[in-house]
């Protein structure tokens, strides 16, 4: 399965103007194809020079490029950890989501109704960040009445299971996000994975902002920036409204001379694309046989299991062994042979962290 975005915020926020620019991006089809497959999720093409590398030396049939997937997940209101608006549905099509695009409203606009009646994007944020850690406390406080005993019988994993999730209930009680609380990788695999938390996935703010504020920002984006500071998080200046104006134009040239006209060099939609792939630490690993070679999105971190995963959920259940040859040494050498008969091609087991670049042929057994 792809990976996805999901794009969250309050309504009115230019979310659905913002996925339509993104789904309609004519100009940019030469750069990011995209598609919609339903009517809330759309499809991205990843350009990538390697592709074009590994087509030369394996002269596959085909040459099959990531995507991202886009979702446009709508209905967030305050209440909905409490299943307020539909709220439950929408949390749900969150946790499937890999990554977060969350756009607040930066721009002023009376004929634009806010649903709190005020332009306040820091506000707005809060909102929607309160709703999804009640949303993962309900989770944490499942988990730790259930560990409680056996804690307390001295089991040395129940017994820190049991610490770890008190620290993280009082940190999501304290209005912080998971994805800033302290702890190591192997810990956060071990304790948290399971739990499938919200607030710990990464995240872009994308600040919807009028004509005048693309370059420089305003006031609202200002106050976004600083309260966002401690988040590590990434942050995005765009108009949904100019950017559904470029999506419609049908040459490069037009798009280049409007953007130009407003202080850009490139469109939000292509800068969002871009940052969405990086910030939120996605990288590529390929799949290279002389049917197909293939570009794969994971998130960094990922063990070669949950790489498997990816192409099919039955290589994650039943992976028996990842082989690996590093992208550069595939150039170097020209073949997989080659790699093989130069010692480059490495047998790896189920904690094999991948790397981008990687080209993994996986062993499994269902
Ligand atoms: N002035 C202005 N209006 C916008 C902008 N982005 C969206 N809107 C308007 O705000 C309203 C809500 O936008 P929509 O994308 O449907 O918001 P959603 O509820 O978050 O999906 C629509 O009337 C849009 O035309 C913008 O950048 N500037
Ligand atoms: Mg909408």
């Amino acid at each position: 399965m792809a990976l996805q975005a999901g794009i969250v915020g309050l309504p009115n926020v230019g979310k659905s103007t913002l996925f339509n620019a993104l789904s309609n991006a004519k100009a940019q089809a030469a750069n990011f194809p995209f598609c919609t497959i339903e009517p809330n999720v759309g499809v991205i093409t990843v350009p990538d020079s390697r592709l074009i590398e590994l087509e030369r030396l394996v002269k596959p049939q085909k040459v099959v490029p990531t995507t991202v997937e886009i979702v446009d997940i709508a209905g967030l209101v305050k209440g909905a950890s409490k299943g307020e608006g539909l709220g439950n549905q929408f949390l749900g099509n969150i946790r499937n989501t890999d990554a977060i695009i969350h756009v607040l409203r930066c721009f002023d606009d009376d004929n634009v109704i806010h649903v709190d009646g005020k332009v306040d994007p820091v506000s707005d944020k809060e909102i929607i960040d309160i709703e999804l850690q009640l949303k993962d406390l309900e989770g944490v406080d499942r988990k730790i009445s259930k560990i409680e005993k056996q804690s307390k019988t001295g089991d040395k994993d129940a017994v820190r299971a049991y610490e770890v999730l008190t620290a993280l209930k009082a940190h999501l009680e304290a209005g912080k996000n998971a994805r800033g609380f302290d702890i190591s990788p192997e810990e956060k695999e071990k304790f948290l994975k399971d739990l499938a938390l919200l607030t710990i996935k990464p995240v872009i703010y994308v600040c919807n902002v009028d004509e005048a504020s693309v370059v420089k920002g305003n006031k609202h984006t200002e106050a976004v920036k600083n309260a966002i500071k401690d988040e590590n998080a990434e942050i995005l200046l765009v108009s949904a409204a100019i950017e559904s104006e470029i999506a419609v134009m049908e040459s490069f040239e037009d798009r280049q001379l409007f953007l130009e006209d407003l202080g850009l060099s490139e469109s939000g939609v292509a800068r969002l694309i871009r940052s969405t792939y990086h910030l939120l630490h996605l990288i590529t690993y390929f799949t290279a046989g002389v049917q197909e070679v293939k570009a794969w999105t994971i998130t960094k971190g990922m063990l070669a299991p949950q790489a498997a995963g990816v192409i099919h959920s039955d290589f994650e259940k039943g992976f028996i062994r990842a082989e690996v040859i590093r992208y550069a040494d595939f150039v170097k050498y020209g073949s997989e042979a080659a790699c093989r008969d130069n010692g480059k091609l490495a047998v790896q087991g189920k904690d094999y962290l991948v790397e981008d670049g990687d080209i993994m042929h996986f062993r499994f057994n269902v």
